[in-house]
C-alpha cells in the first residue's frame, strides 16, 4: 500500500512539472535520465558536550544512473564533513578521532538505498553554533552532483532512540501481493 501511494505522488509530480516546463528538449532529458536521487529518514545525534554531533540519513537512487553527493549544508555548521569509519565500533566510539575518514564526496550506484548509520559512513558537524536537544527539527541541504540541492530536515534524537532510528526500512509492498 505504501508503495502504491508513493507511484501516485511521483506521477503526480511529474505531471506537475512537465506543464511548467519550458522547452519540450527539456522534457525528453529529463525523462531519459529517469527519477533521481532523494533522501529521508535523516537524524542527528545529541552530543555528550553539545560541541559536535553526527547526522546520518539514507539516500535512495532509483534511477539508472549514478549520482554523487558533493556536499551537505545546514545552518547549525559552518562545514558538514563526510566521514567514514575504517573500523566498525559503537557509536561512542565513533566520536572518538581514531576511526574516522574525512571523504570529499559519496558515490550512489543506481537502483541503490544507501544508509549511512551508526558504525559507518556519518555527516560530521563540528563546531556547533548553538546547542541542540531531542525533538529539535534542523534543516539539512544535500548538494548532488546531477539532482542538485535537495533540502530537509533532520530531526534531534538522543542515544536512547538510535535502535529505533537504525531500524530496517520496511521492505516494499509488490502492487499486486495478495492481500
Ligand atoms: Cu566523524
Amino acid at each position: 500500500m505504501r508503495f502504491i501511494v508513493l507511484a501516485l505522488t511521483l506521477s503526480l509530480g511529474t505531471a506537475a512539472c512537465k506543464r511548467h516546463r519550458a522547452t519540450p528538449a527539456a522534457d525528453s532529458a529529463a525523462l531519459a535520465a529517469g527519477p533521481k536521487v532523494h533522501w529521508s529518514r535523516a537524524y542527528i545525534v545529541t552530543p555528550a558536550g553539545n560541541t559536535s554531533a553526527v547526522m546520518y540519513l539514507t539516500i535512495e537512487n532509483p534511477g539508472a544512473r549514478p549520482d554523487t553527493l558533493l556536499r551537505v549544508t545546514t545552518p547549525l555548521v559552518d562545514v558538514a564533513m563526510l566521514h567514514t569509519n575504517t573500523t566498525s565500533g559503537s557509536l561512542q566510539e565513533q566520536h572518538g578521532t581514531m576511526n574516522m575518514t574525512a571523504v570529499t564526496s559519496l558515490q550512489i550506484p543506481p537502483d541503490t538505498t544507501l544508509a549511512l548509520a551508526p558504525g559507518g559512513t556519518h555527516v560530521m558537524l563540528d563546531a556547533l553554533k548553538h546547542p541542540i536537544a531531542r525533538g529539535d527539527s534542523i534543516p539539512v541541504t544535500l548538494i548532488f552532483s546531477r539532482a542538485g540541492a535537495l533540502s530537509g530536515n533532520a530531526a534531534v534524537i538522543s542515544y536512547t532512540d538510535v535502535d529505533t532510528a537504525t531500524a530496517p526500512l520496511a521492505a516494499p509492498v509488490p502492487v499486486d501481493a495478495p492481500r
